[in-house]
């Protein structure tokens, strides 16, 4: 049976019950590491494994899903920097659209560049608005996309942009520090965000301990995405 990923968040956030992504970057880890990595996340409660990265080489992503899928049965969304890094092998692809940024690459074109693929794909597509906040250092995904993360300080900016998304279609709502960030997205801006919005949010970058994952819930995170703090530690969720 085809795993429908949106409508189980949805009726996660009706519950009131918070999920876990841990996110996989093929450019930072190597296929021949999955084996052990993928023993950590079984032993976690991970709802979803992220599979995606600023800059992938082409066709690795197929690869490493395809192992991925081999090690767990826990579902697998991509989370892709560019087209050429979506593979029918993963269950659903967040469709997302930079709405922070001015850049039409990565509002407009690369969902374009992608329909070609995906209309042929059986993965579920899932309408993300994807909004990169400043994380205080400069991350991958503002290199790559070229455009400015908004400030923390402009919380009207942020939430403005959330409504957008949301009146635009887009399922859910992805407030992005940004991979290794320093500084997460501030909890007051992920309340003001969560109490302005009526679909799911999701939130990651930068976090890195249990206490601003737990913060991060509390505060109306439906879903956090963890990605440095699991690579540098495999027991990170070991006491969940
Ligand atoms: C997912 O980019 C994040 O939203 C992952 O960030 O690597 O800092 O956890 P970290």
């Amino acid at each position: 049976m085809k795993i429908q990923i949106l409508q189980h968040i949805n009726a996660c956030k009706q519950k009131g019950e918070k999920l876990l992504a841990v996110l996989l970057d093929p450019d930072k880890l190597s296929i021949e590491k999955l084996p052990e990595t993928i023993t950590q996340i079984n032993q976690n409660k991970v709802n979803f494994i992220f599979v995606g990265g600023s800059t992938v080489f082409n066709g690795i992503t197929d690869l490493f899903v395809k192992k991925i899928k081999q090690l767990t049965v826990i579902p697998i969304i991509l989370f892709p920097g560019d087209f050429s890094q979506l593979t029918n092998h993963a269950n659903a692809v967040l469709f997302l659209s930079l709405l922070s940024g001015r850049n039409p690459e990565y509002l407009v074109e690369q969902q374009i560049k992608s329909v070609g693929f995906l209309k042929k794909s059986s993965l579920e597509i899932i309408p993300t608005a994807y909004i990169l906040i400043d994380g205080g250092v400069e991350t991958s995904v503002q290199k790559i996309s070229n455009t400015t993360p908004i400030s923390q300080e402009n919380t009207k900016e942020i939430v403005t942009t959330a409504l957008a998304g949301q009146f635009m279609g887009k399922q859910l709502i992805y407030l992005e520090a940004g991979s290794g960030a320093a500084k997460p997205v501030d909890v007051k801006i992920i309340r003001l965000v969560a109490e302005s919005i009526s679909i799911p949010l999701i939130v990651g970058g930068g976090i890195r301990t249990k206490i601003q994952l737990q913060n991060a819930y509390k505060n109306g995170a439906d879903l956090v995405v963890i990605g440095t703090a699991f690579e540098e530690n495999y027991l990170f969720f070991d006491d969940f």
